[in-house]
């Protein structure tokens, strides 16, 4: 800052004296009126005295031009000084990354994915503790570690297998989980392709539109169905359909939190004789309130899990999660409302490529 002080007859000879000396960035910092010095100055009209500023890094006119290429040549090389510290930090930090990423061990990256895919941390950590147990941890590459990762969960998933000749199918869970559409699946699937007897009952009369739901699949299959609505009913029904090899029962869809709902469902499914129950789950629910409903229908006595909605989601590890912790087979999966090709019977492999991140579809 460059701060001077000028004397002039009036404001405006003032101003261009400031302009001249200081350029005209200069700021005017004071102005006032001064006697002339000496005895004659009392007699002389008074004169303007201003205080004015410059700041010396932004005016050109008071940087000499050669100071203003130095300075501006000074810069430059500052920032160039800067740009090439900039970069040599920036190729440090990435080797360091890469290096990092090359020294994380194959079990770190491995938990990493599986974390990823929404796999429970716990059950994550008892796999590759597994993993670790049956070979030290230095001496496994990342390839071997996928594949005793890959054992480890086919371990955890029962293969399950209905091509026997009668079966009672009853599906239950949460509402608008895929039920009755799942059941309409699997009905056309043995039905029509695999030339069996199917009849089917629907417990749902609670909904506008449930039973009908059901009837319009039963027509356009042409299957017997029954509509019960009590336990009594259902033993009714099922005496009916006794030379059925495939029987399929439709349930309402149920609030897990609900104790009176489950109570009543599990009243109906007593009379059921060794029925497969299917827990319908939607792979879309998250892990927290899937637990609570694979909780709050054991009375039912579910046996197996269906998963559906395959196609709305991309991470599947909550079915590791469920069948860990529930240790029952994952029967069926759907991955679409088309009826009846959205319907997948999936093997143990095809499972744990869903569980370690491959596609739904
Ligand atoms: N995207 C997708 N939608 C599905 C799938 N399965 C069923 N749906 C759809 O989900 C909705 C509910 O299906 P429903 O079969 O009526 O479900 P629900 O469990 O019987 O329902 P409630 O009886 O009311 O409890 C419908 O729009 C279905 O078309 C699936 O695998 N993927
Ligand atoms: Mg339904």
């Amino acid at each position: 800052m460059r701060i001077k002080r000028y004397v002039a007859r009036d404001m405006r000879e003032a101003l261009g004296l400031v302009k001249k000396d200081l350029g005209s960035e200069a700021l005017i910092l004071e102005s006032r009126r001064v006697r002339q010095k000496g005895l004659m100055g009392f007699f002389r009209p008074l004169h303007i005295e201003v205080t004015a500023a410059v700041d010396q890094r932004t005016s050109q006119g008071v940087i000499p031009r050669e100071l203003d290429t130095l300075q501006t040549k000074t810069i430059q090389s500052e920032i160039d000084e800067l740009k090439s510290l900039v970069k040599q930090v920036m190729i440090q930090q990435n080797g360091l990354l890469s290096r990092e990423s090359k020294e994380k061990s194959p079990l770190d990256y491995l938990y990493r994915q599986l974390v990823d895919s929404e796999v429970e941390k716990s059950v994550a950590r008892d796999l590759l503790k597994e993993v670790g147990r049956d070979c030290p941890e230095e001496k496994l590459t990342q390839a071997q570690a996928h594949r005793q990762l890959r054992d480890k969960i086919g371990k955890r998933l029962k293969p399950v297998d209905f091509n026997g000749q009668k079966y009672i199918f009853c599906f239950v869970g949460a509402t608008g989980v895929g039920k009755t559409t799942t059941l309409a699946k699997l009905a056309a699937h043995y039905a029509i392709l695999k030339g069996k007897k199917v009849g089917l009952i629907t417990l749902d009369t609670y909904r506008i539109g449930a039973v009908e739901q059901l009837r319009s699949y039963a027509r356009l299959m042409d299957l017997p169905l029954e509509v019960v609505m009590s336990p009594r009913e259902l033993e009714e029904a099922l005496m009916k359909m006794k030379d059925m090899d495939y029987i399929m029962v439709d349930t309402a869809g149920r609030n897990s939190k609900n104790f009176i709902h489950i109570q009543e469902l599990q009243s109906f499914s007593k009379v059921l004789p060794e029925p497969i129950t299917f827990l319908c789950l939607s792979a879309t629910t998250r892990w927290q309130d899937m637990a609570l409903i694979t909780n709050n229908f054991k009375p039912v006595n579910y046996n197996a899990l269906i998963f559906t909605k395959l196609d709305e989601t991309s991470s599947f590890g909550t079915i590791l999660n469920a069948a860990c912790h529930t240790t029952l087979p994952v029967a069926f999966l759907t991955n679409g409302q088309k009826v009846p090709e959205d319907l997948e019977i999936p093997s143990v492999e095809r499972l744990t490529d869903l569980i370690l991140g491959g596609k739904g579809l």
